[in-house]
C-alpha cells in the first residue's frame, strides 16, 4: 500500500503542536525516544493473553520476558513486592480492582469529582457509579483540604466495603496512616490511585501509600512519564477476606483476584508492545536523574503558584506540594472555558476543571487546572516560570483581543521551538 501520507501528515502537524506551544494540562508528559521506539516495535504483532509462564498462545517466550522486566522494574521502583502491568488505562485498572473486591451494590466512598476526584471513583456516568452505591468525601471550604473528619464520619455510618483515594485535580498529599485508621474501622479495604502524583511518590518526594493501602492503582503516563496505560500495585499481597477458594481449597491470595479480573476478567490480549514501553519508562524512572527531574518539576510548580497568587489569582488549598494547581478564576470574572479556548488560542495548552463547590457546569466550570510535568521535561526551569504566567496572564485579562492573542501566540512559539521535546 502506498505511504499514507493523510494520516502521517496529521502526526506531523501533531508533532509540530507539541514542540511550539506551552504544555501545561497536568496529566501529559512527553516520553523519551526509547519509550516511543518500543511502543512502536513489532510487540505490537503478537497475543499473549494469560501470565509470563501461562500463556493461552504459543511463541511467547521473548514477550515473556518482556513483561517480567516490566514487572521486576516497577517492584524495584516502588518496592513492592506485586504487580500486574496489563491494565490498558487507569480506569482499567480501577476497574479490575473493583471486579476483583465488590460485588454489585456494594458500597464505594471516594473522593468527589467535582472537588478533584477521578470519574473511576463513584461517578454516577461511570461503571462505578453505575455498579456500586456510592457516596464521597470533599475537600474543606474554608481550607481547600481533603475533610478527613468527613471522610470518617460516612465511613462509619456507611460501612463502606472499598474506600478510594487520591485524586486528578488535588495539589496537596495525603495522610494514608489516617485512611488506613478509618478504613480498619468500617471494615474497607483502601484503593489509592497515584495516577498523578506517581512519579513524585517513585522519587520519595510525597507520602508512600503502599504501607498503609491495600492496593495501589496508577497509570504510566503523567508523572511517570511512560506510554499510556495503567498498572496494579502491593506492596504486602494477603489473604483475600471472603474466603473465596481455589479448587484444592486454598484461600486464594488478593495478587490472584487481581490477575483473574484483568485477565479473563476484564481485558483480553495485553498490549505488549505498550508493556515493553513501560517496562523502559521504569528503568528510566530508576535511574538518579530521574529525582532529579521530579524535584524541578515540584520547584517549578511551587514557583508558578506563587508567581500566580502574586498576580491576584486564586489557588485552591493556596499553593501546592505536588506538580499540579487548581485556579479558581471566579475572582477574576471568567469561566474555565473561556480561559481554555483563549489560552488554546495562543498555544498555550490546560484544561478547564471543576474547582470545590462549583456552580458552574463540568462544561463551562469555574477553573482551570494546570501542571507542571510537561514543561519541565521540555527544560523548562524556574527562572523561565514568571514568563510562563506573564504570558497567561496577558491571555486572561486580554481574552477577547485577537491581536493580544497573536502576539502572545509568537512569543510561545519563539520560547519553545528551540527547546527538545524530551530534555533529559
Ligand atoms: N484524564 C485524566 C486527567 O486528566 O487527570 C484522568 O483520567
Amino acid at each position: 500500500m502506498a505511504r499514507d501520507t493523510e494520516i502521517f501528515d496529521l502526526i506531523q502537524k501533531e508533532n509540530k503542536r507539541q514542540k511550539e506551544g506551552i504544555e501545561l494540562i497536568a496529566s501529559e508528559n512527553f516520553v523519551s525516544e526509547q519509550v516511543m521506539e518500543a511502543m512502536g516495535s513489532v510487540l505490537t504483532n503478537k497475543y499473549a493473553e494469560g501470565l509470563p509462564g501461562k500463556r493461552y498462545y504459543g511463541g511467547c517466550e521473548i514477550v515473556d520476558q518482556v513483561e517480567n522486566l516490566a514487572i521486576e522494574r516497577l517492584k524495584k521502583l516502588f518496592n513492592i513486592t506485586w504487580a500486574n502491568v496489563q491494565p490498558h488505562a487507569g480506569s482499567q485498572a480501577n476497574y479490575a480492582v473493583t471486579l476483583a473486591c465488590l460485588q454489585p451494590g456494594d458500597k464505594i466512598l471516594g473522593f468527589d469529582l467535582s472537588h478533584g476526584g477521578h470519574l473511576t471513583h463513584g461517578s454516577p456516568v461511570n461503571f462505578s457509579g453505575k455498579r456500586f452505591t456510592n457516596f464521597f468525601y470533599g475537600v474543606n471550604k474554608e481550607t481547600g483540604l481533603v475533610d478527613y473528619d468527613q471522610m470518617e464520619e460516612i465511613a462509619m455510618r456507611e460501612k463502606p466495603q472499598l474506600i478510594i483515594c487520591g485524586a486528578s485535580a488535588y495539589s496537596r498529599d495525603w495522610d494514608y496512616e489516617r485512611i488506613r485508621k478509618i478504613a480498619d474501622a468500617c471494615g474497607a479495604i483502601i484503593l489509592a490511585d497515584i495516577s498523578h502524583p506517581a512519579g513524585l511518590i517513585a522519587a520519595g518526594l510525597l507520602n508512600d501509600p503502599f504501607d498503609h493501602c491495600h492496593i495501589v492503582t496508577t497509570t504510566t503516563h503523567k508523572t511517570l512519564r511512560g506510554p499510556r496505560g495503567g498498572v496494579i500495585m502491593m506492596r504486602h499481597d494477603f489473604d483475600n477476606p471472603w474466603g473465596i477458594t481455589t479448587k484444592k481449597g486454598t484461600v486464594r491470595k488478593m495478587s490472584s483476584l487481581l490477575d483473574s479480573a484483568v485477565f479473563p476478567g476484564s481485558q483480553g490480549g495485553p498490549l505488549e508492545h505498550v508493556i515493553a514501553a513501560k517496562a523502559v519508562a521504569f528503568e528510566e524512572a530508576n535511574a538518579p536523574e530521574f529525582k532529579i527531574y521530579m524535584e524541578q518539576v515540584v520547584k517549578n510548580a511551587k514557583k508558578m503558584a506563587a508567581a500566580f497568587v502574586e498576580k491576584g489569582y486564586q489557588i485552591i488549598s493556596g499553593g501546592t506540594e505536588n506538580h499540579s494547581m487548581l485556579i479558581d478564576l471566579r475572582s477574576k470574572g471568567l469561566t474555565g472555558k473561556d480561559a481554555e479556548n483563549a489560552l488554546v488560542a495562543a498555544d498555550i495548552t490546560v484544561n478547564k476543571n471543576m474547582v470545590p463547590f462549583d456552580t458552574e457546569s463540568p462544561f463551562v466550570t469555574s477553573g482551570i487546572r494546570i501542571g507542571t510535568a510537561a514543561i519541565t521535561t521540555r527544560g523548562i526551569k524556574e527562572n523561565q516560570i514568571e514568563t510562563i504566567v506573564d504570558l497567561i496572564d496577558r491571555v486572561l485579562m486580554n481574552k477577547d483581543n485577537e491581536a493580544e492573542l497573536t502576539a502572545v501566540k509568537k512569543e510561545v512559539n519563539q520560547l519553545m521551538s528551540d527547546l527538545p521535546l524530551f530534555a533529559w
